[in-house]
């Protein structure tokens, strides 16, 4: 477009010519919605964690509230020191647990996500291109680590290039470095969105036990206008996903409605490195709450959160608790790679009931 024919001297015109550039620049910036604005916050070098809640602090967003049922299992290790748990003042349905593990209880758990748990049958990001083996990848990074001569490579699947060219680039240490989730149980297809319903693979005894044991201590709790009124005797783990988070990893904003059950609760632990974890609701356009979770925090999704959107846009480095550093696995090679590992590693393992009710599962 031409300047108007008023503005005559050159000054003008370069003035007007650069205030039409602004606007249009204005036009076209993109709008931010409020997660997303805090999420690029998070991203940034060196945010500010002011508005961060601690589940460790006291915060006047969180709210006591006694469990209805003390928690029980083993899996929490010999003694629970705490069976407090918090609701967070503007995200009716979240329940917060903050850390009911013994070290040694998160130390076992960490161990097998690591390990046990991330063997087939259970499948990961690695699987679309490579035959993973039986053993999982675990055994390969400790051999490679242990600096024996011969080291198994992990193959690729037939017709994938792709994975033939990653083969020859990467290591059993990249390789594990790369594993950014495992899914247990009921496998779920991130291509399709759907859960494979006819591989009836069993959520790992320990998880599912932990699972029920959270259901159960925070049935008809609640308060600010809102009550967990989920049975926990129509709760069963059917699903779980461990992901793991390396220092620089984030995960986006986004709700997990793939469940025909969206009734039930969302049981997540997170372990090693704390996180600021983002919880809005159901769009973004809902100003989100920044909760830092540390190593054994348990959190809750229950009814209105359940289909709220959440992400984690920042891993803490530094934040590894010393009882789960370098020594603290024991002095053998396998223990000391685990608190090397965890060093630089945050790991959530979330739990979900994946059909409308337990009896369904048994129907012929
Ligand atoms: O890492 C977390 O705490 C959240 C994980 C999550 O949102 C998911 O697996 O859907």
């Amino acid at each position: 477009m031409e300047p108007p024919a008023h503005l005559t001297s050159r000054r003008q015109r370069k003035i007007w010519e650069q205030q039409q550039k602004d606007n249009a620049a204005k036009r076209h910036k993109p709008h931010h919605d409020p997660f997303r604005t805090l999420e690029r916050h998070f991203k940034a070098p060196h945010p500010s964690m002011e508005d961060v809640i601690d589940l460790h602090a006291p915060h006047d967003k969180l709210i006591a509230v006694p469990l209805a049922h003390p928690l029980t299992s083993d899996v929490f290790g010999p003694q629970i020191t705490s069976q407090t748990a918090y609701i967070v003042k503007d995200i009716p349905g979240l329940i917060v647990i903050p850390n009911p593990f013994s070290p040694e209880a998160q130390r076992a758990m960490i161990a097998q996500c690591l390990t046990d748990f991330a063997r087939p049958p259970n499948t990961s990001n690695h699987d679309a291109f490579f035959k993973i083996p039986e053993t999982g990848l675990w055994p390969l990074y400790v051999a490679e680590q242990s600096g024996a001569k011969s080291i198994p490579t992990v193959p690729p699947k037939e017709k994938s290039q792709g994975a033939f060219l990653a083969n020859s680039l990467l290591s059993p240490t990249d390789m594990l470095r790369k594993q950014r989730w495992v899914t247990l149980g009921y496998q779920y297809h991130w291509g399709t969105k759907e859960y494979d319903l006819e591989r009836d693979i069993k959520v790992p005894s320990t998880v599912g036990e932990m699972a029920v044991d959270v259901v159960t201590a925070i049935q008809g709790i609640g308060g600010e206008g809102w009550t967990n009124s989920y049975q926990a005797n129509d709760f069963a783990a059917e699903a779980g996903v461990i992901n793991y988070y390396q220092i620089k990893d984030t995960l986006m904003a986004h709700v997990d409605k793939s469940e025909l059950n969206m009734e039930a609760p969302l049981v997540s632990a997170s372990f090693g490195l704390s996180c600021i974890y983002l919880l809005g609701g159901p769009t973004k356009e809902t100003p989100p709450v920044a909760l830092r979770l540390s190593s054994g925090d348990i959190i809750v999704m229950t009814g209105a959160c359940r289909k709220a959107y959440h992400g984690v846009p920042r891993i803490l480095e530094g934040t590894l608790p010393d009882y789960l550093g370098s020594d603290a696995f024991g002095d053998q090679l396998d223990g000391e790679l685990l608190g090397k590992w965890m060093n630089s590693t945050r790991i959530n393992l979330n739990i979900r009931k994946v059909f409308p009710s337990s009896t369904s599962l048994e129907t012929p």
